[in-house]
């Protein structure tokens, strides 16, 4: 089938260069880095290899300050890990097939579990900028699905994926144990890249909603639909639009991930061993 009108077998042209690039087998666990999240990770353990995403078909050079293309194999409590920094976003004009192709990727390359990390904005003003969070679960607002369009081949899971459980409810479990003081919440995904007003705050709240951002839903989804094990953190970097005395603004979120870059390192350290 043509590459460019089948994103699986996209996925998997890209996961055979990965892996052959990284001179591994195959991933166990893959690593999606937020903003801020970054740094953290690459202190886990020494980078084995590095490869720019622009060398591997489907991907797009992430246009957002501090994110930069590449996926860099570690190896952590015995797993080989895949870190993937450099995410796309849908408002940066792309197709959700697109957002979504680098967690396709690493799935063909073999992770079996993904975790989703971002930036978001905390609508609960007791958790506030430098909180981090587990996502028990998620509400998409993006008005779109990566399941939209062709039906995926035949050997794949139905485009009608159960969402029911998508942030695995028996690992977060696992993962508290461990950190009891990790709360969990809601994640909002918006389209951005425009914050939200305060009545959409309102809104989000209503809705059961705890976290704001504008990614990590469209990537949850796929991951399921490919049978993997997902787990989403969140860094509240800011409290959300009307929640917050003050309008928010991009530099703030970086600064408040570079501080919080220690306790994210701790946390990585923590719960890689219990996965
Ligand atoms: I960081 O307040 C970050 N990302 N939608 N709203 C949305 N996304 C965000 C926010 C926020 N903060």
């Amino acid at each position: 089938m043509d590459l460019r009108h089948d994103p699986y077998a996209l996925a998997h042209t890209a996961a055979a260069q990965l892996t052959a690039r990284a001179g591994v087998d195959k991933f166990d666990i893959a690593i999606v880095l937020g903003s801020g999240w970054q740094q953290a990770a690459e202190t886990l353990a020494p980078i084995d290899c590095e490869i720019p995403t622009s060398d591997l078909p489907g991907f797009h050079a992430p246009s957002v300050q501090g994110h930069k293309g590449r996926i860099m194999s570690i190896e952590f409590a015995g797993k080989r890990i895949a870190l993937v920094a450099g995410r796309v976003h849908l408002y940066e004009g792309h197709p959700t097939a697109d957002v979504v192709h680098p967690v396709r990727t690493v799935i063909a390359a073999g992770a079996e579990t993904v975790i989703l990390t971002n930036a978001a904005g905390g609508i609960d003003p007791n958790r506030g900028p430098g909180t981090m969070m587990l996502i028990s679960d998620h509400i998409n607002l993006t008005a779109t699905s990566p399941m939209e369009g062709a039906s995926p081949p035949e050997n794949y899971g139905s485009r009608f994926v159960d969402l029911s459980d998508v942030y695995s409810r028996e690992t977060r479990a696992a993962i508290r144990q461990v950190r009891p003081d990790l709360t969990e919440g809601v994640y909002v995904g918006f389209r951005g890249p425009h914050y939200e007003t305060p009545a959409e705050i309102k809104m989000a709240k209503a809705m059961g909603g705890d976290l704001v951002g504008m990614s990590t839903v469209l990537e949850a989804i796929a991951a399921r639909h490919l049978g993997a094990r997902v787990i989403g953190f969140s860094l509240v970097t800011n409290l959300a639009a009307g929640v917050s005395p003050t309008p928010l603004n991009h530099l703030e979120v970086l600064e408040a991930g570079q501080k919080a870059a220690a306790g994210m390192a701790d946390l990585f350290r923590d719960i890689l061993p219990c996965l």
